[in-house]
Order: C-alpha cells, then sequence, then structure tokens
C-alpha cells in the first residue's frame, strides 16, 4: 500500500500526486500539513515536510527522489523520458521549478493566505515578475518545438511546472497570452489532462477554505531556496525581522529511515 503525506497546497506534493494519477498508482493521501497529522509526518520525515511517500515500508522523502523511486518501481506510464538528452531537459525543468519558480511564486504568496498584518515588500513583486520573464521566454522557446515541455508526451517537466505555474495569475506574475502564445497553447493542453483538472479542483477547495483548516498561516515555514531568492533580491532586513518577530519555522534534522526489508524486488 502506498501512502502520500500530502498537501493540496504544496507545490511539490501536487508534482508527487499528479505523477501517482498519471501512472494509475491506488494510493492513500494523508494531509500531512494539518497540525493535527505532524507527528506521524514527522515519525517518518524529521524535517516535517510533505511530500512524504511510503511504500510498503518504504520511505521516500524530497519529491524529485520520490519521482524516481516510482518511476523505477513502476515503470509503466513514464515521467523520465527514455532519451538521455530529452532525460536531462526534463530534469533541468523539474528543478528550476523546484528551486527557481517555486521560490518566487511562494515568497509572494505570502500575502495572499497567511496570517499577516503588514503589507508586501517595496519591490518583491517586481523582483519576481523580472526573475519570471527568462523562465517564460525559456518555455517558449521549448514549447515552439514540441507539445510538452520535453517531447511528445507529458513528462515531469510538465508535471513539476503545472502547480506552479497554474498559481501564476493569482500572485499577479502571470505571462501574456499574445506574448507566449506556445506557453499559453502548452498551459491549455494541460490543463485538459484529467489529473491536472483534478490536482486544480484539489488546489481550489483547499484555498476556499484555507482560514478554517487546521494548517500554521502565522510562522512561515522557510527552507534553503526560498531563502536564497529572499537575500540574493535584497530582502534580507525583511527575513531576519520575521527570525526576531519568532514568524519562522524552520525543518527539522533529515536523517535516512532505517533501510526496509520490504520493497527490494520491482
Ligand atoms: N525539497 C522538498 C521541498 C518540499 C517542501 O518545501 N514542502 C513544504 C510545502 S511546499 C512543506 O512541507 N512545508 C512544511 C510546512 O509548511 O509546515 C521536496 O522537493 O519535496
Amino acid at each position: 500500500m502506498i501512502t502520500l503525506y500530502d498537501s493540496a497546497f504544496s507545490p511539490f506534493a501536487r508534482k508527487v500526486r499528479l505523477v501517482l494519477e498519471h501512472k494509475g498508482l491506488a494510493f492513500e493521501a494523508l494531509d500531512g500539513l494539518l497540525k493535527t497529522n505532524h507527528a506521524a509526518l514527522q515519525a517518518v520525515n524529521g524535517r516535517i515536510e510533505v511530500p512524504t511517500l511510503v511504500d510498503d515500508g518504504v520511505v521516500v522523502v524530497n519529491s524529485s527522489d520520490i519521482v524516481a523511486y516510482l518511476d523505477h518501481r513502476y515503470p509503466a506510464n513514464p515521467v523520465l523520458p527514455a532519451s538521455p538528452a530529452a532525460r536531462v531537459h526534463a530534469r533541468a525543468w523539474e528543478r528550476t521549478a523546484d528551486s527557481f519558480i517555486d521560490p518566487i511564486l511562494i515568497n509572494v504568496s505570502y500575502w495572499k493566505w497567511a496570517e499577516r498584518d503588514d503589507a508586501m515588500p517595496a519591490g518583491l513583486q517586481e523582483a519576481a515578475c523580472a526573475d519570471l520573464k527568462p523562465v517564460y521566454d525559456a518555455l517558449e522557446r521549448d514549447l515552439a518545438a514540441r507539445d510538452f515541455v520535453s517531447g511528445d508526451a507529458p513528462s515531469i517537466a510538465d508535471f513539476a511546472l503545472f502547480p506552479h505555474l497554474a498559481s501564476a495569475r493569482a500572485m499577479d506574475a502571470e505571462w501574456s497570452a499574445d506574448a507566449y502564445p506556445q506557453l499559453s497553447a502548452w498551459f491549455r493542453r494541460l490543463r485538459a489532462l484529467p489529473v491536472c483538472r483534478a490536482d486544480l479542483q484539489r488546489a481550489r477547495d483547499f484555498l476556499a477554505t484555507v482560514g478554517a483548516q487546521d494548517v500554521e498561516r502565522r510562522r512561515i515555514f522557510w527552507r534553503g531556496d526560498r531563502i536564497e531568492w529572499m537575500l540574493a533580491r535584497g530582502f534580507h532586513d525583511w527575513f531576519f525581522n520575521e527570525i526576531r518577530e519568532d514568524r519562522v519555522l524552520w525543518p527539522g534534522p533529515s536523517i535516512p529511515a532505517p533501510m526496509a526489508s520490504t520493497g527490494s524486488t520491482p
């Protein structure tokens, strides 16, 4: 049995769930970011981060490791392309989604859903839009050549990018349909896939009720790439003040689980 510690709000968890559903795998999902589920999540992932996947005793943390595990363990409907060049390209886009697009869009999202009484620091929104432009340019370039980002079928590149780009409009950082026709057509193509439609519906349902959910909204969980982007764009004073004001949650220690005795044969 596969258990996914999930959150309809986390782009990383959404990526993994898209892959599970694309592969047609049965799984149970548990919202790991509900405060009532923190202890269960912590027992399998000391960082207390979603996504975390447990498959017949095998614990896998970190979304790109989970995706690689799933493609190896359940090879039907692969998301990592077979051709070496396409696989490198897809993994590169997954990394860009995880480590560059995520920090930009998540860092501007705090003024939309978190409990805050300050205004967004001056210049943050402009920095976000400026940094997304080369991303949109590169996607427009790649999508001029093919229907999906790294080939003729959806791959991990598409599933990693989709949850982020689906939130760009709500973050006032969307691409213009006139300037980016290929990107817009790709987005429509993805949005038409049943797995992506279901993902959007879950995200919408969650956001509609976020105020009533048992999730932390005052203290913000900060880690590597999101801090890097904030500091690199000059918002260190704002960030250090967040630490001083005790509005920061840090990840817990990241120690691997013992090797499972099950799950050794595919
Ligand atoms: N590198 C990790 C990042 C996962 C991550 O940042 N998860 C966030 C949600 S998007 C989280 O679990 N935060 C804990 C919290 O908000 O309490 C991955 O790829 O899985």
